[in-house]
């Protein structure tokens, strides 16, 4: 026994250790030829990856000015002409919401009639009350929200107007699962590049980055979205308001599509249940909000005449920021919104 022993050990020993040297120097010679870290990289946060991959849209990332943080959202997707999107395409880009978050389409231009139809392709088709749009409706299209300082009858809302200038998520008062709403917003007219931008925030981000006893902590809170509490609401008509009960959403929760962590927070301005008492949630919450609008988990897009943005607001906040609106300037961007249809929880979507 002990002879084999002395025999084979050693020409065992030396056997591993020759592979490991080899292991080793082929992961050296790896790491020594592996690209550069590329600043289109994509972490998914525990979405799971899009079936097609796709670059981000970062111009000017270089001058280090614009576009920084979120290494998720923006994705761009260039498949021509939305007008004529076929089902498969689609197909590629609801999942690539649902995997980015945020997909910015460039160089369109669609009436208001072709925007609900390009809506259709993505889900069924939202319409909200009037009421909830600031009484400002697209003649004969209830599908389309004007986001825009100028009354469809051309004269000025005023210094004070604004919509959608808070961190915020479409959809959150909607019962589950219809809180999974996703927007296209289509700019026509925009003011000067620098001003009047829409940042976005990265949830799932939020999520995989929360420290473990925050996250111990928010698990056992959910957010109240009333429409009475939501800002662009306010406007709402008592009749219209009431329609709607109100829906409680787990703050730590998942997407329901592909089951991904991430955080639900609505707005600053939702109840907090779950808690000791009402102040201890909105102190979460506002915890939370300033975590998740950190920095290196937003992305701000700069508007370009023509760019489509379609984004998921079960994983994404969004907010608009400011512009010098004296009326000299038009800001004139459509929203619609929609459903999507799915089938499977894996990722992969079906087009109704
Ligand atoms: O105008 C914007 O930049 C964002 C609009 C908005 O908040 C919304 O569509 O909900």
């Amino acid at each position: 026994m002990t002879l084999i022993h002395t025999r084979y050990f050693p020409s065992c020993a030396g056997f591993v250790a020759v592979t490991m040297s080899v292991l080793l120097l082929v992961t050296m010679i790896e790491i020594a030829f592996a690209e550069e870290p590329s600043c289109y990289a994509t972490s998914f946060f525990g979405a799971a990856p899009a079936v097609t991959q796709l670059p981000l849209n970062r111009p000017g990332r270089e001058a280090c000015e614009r576009y920084v943080g979120s290494e998720r959202l923006g994705a761009l997707f260039d498949h021509g002409d939305v007008k004529k999107l076929n089902a498969s395409s689609a197909k590629v880009l609801v999942d690539a919401v649902r995997a980015y978050g945020v997909v910015v389409i460039k160089g369109q231009n669609l009436s208001r009639a072709e925007q609900v139809s390009f809506t259709a392709k993505l889900g069924e088709v939202v319409v909200l009350p009037k009421s909830f749009g600031g009484n400002d409706p697209e003649p004969s299209q209830p599908a389309i929200q004007r986001i825009t300082n100028f009354w469809s009858n051309g004269t000025w809302k005023g210094p004070q107007h604004g919509f959608g200038d808070y961190w915020h998520q479409d959809g959150d008062f909607w019962t589950r699962p219809k809180h999974h709403v996703i927007s296209v917003l289509h700019a026509q007219i925009v003011p000067p590049s620098d001003q009047g931008e829409t940042g976005f925030v990265d949830l799932r981000g939020a999520y995989a980055r929360l420290s473990m006893k925050l996250r111990k902590r928010a698990g056992g809170a959910s957010v109240i979205a009333s429409v009475h509490a939501i800002p662009d609401f306010k406007n709402g008509s008592a009749e219209h308001l009431a329609q709607f009960p109100n829906s409680h959403h787990p703050i730590v929760d998942t997407h329901p599509i592909d089951n991904g962590p991430l955080l639900y927070l609505g707005c600053q301005a939702l109840q907090v249940e779950g808690l000791e008492s009402e102040a201890s949630g909105k102190a979460l919450l506002k915890m939370l909000m300033t975590h998740a609008t950190s920095p290196s988990l937003t992305y701000f897009h700069y508007w370009d005449a023509g760019d489509i943005l379609v984004w998921d607001n079960v994983q994404t906040m969004h907010h608009a920021f400011p512009y010098n609106n004296d009326g000299s300037v038009k800001r004139e961007l459509y929203r619609t919104q929609a459903w999507p249809t799915t089938t499977s929880t894996t990722g992969m979507l079906e087009i109704s």
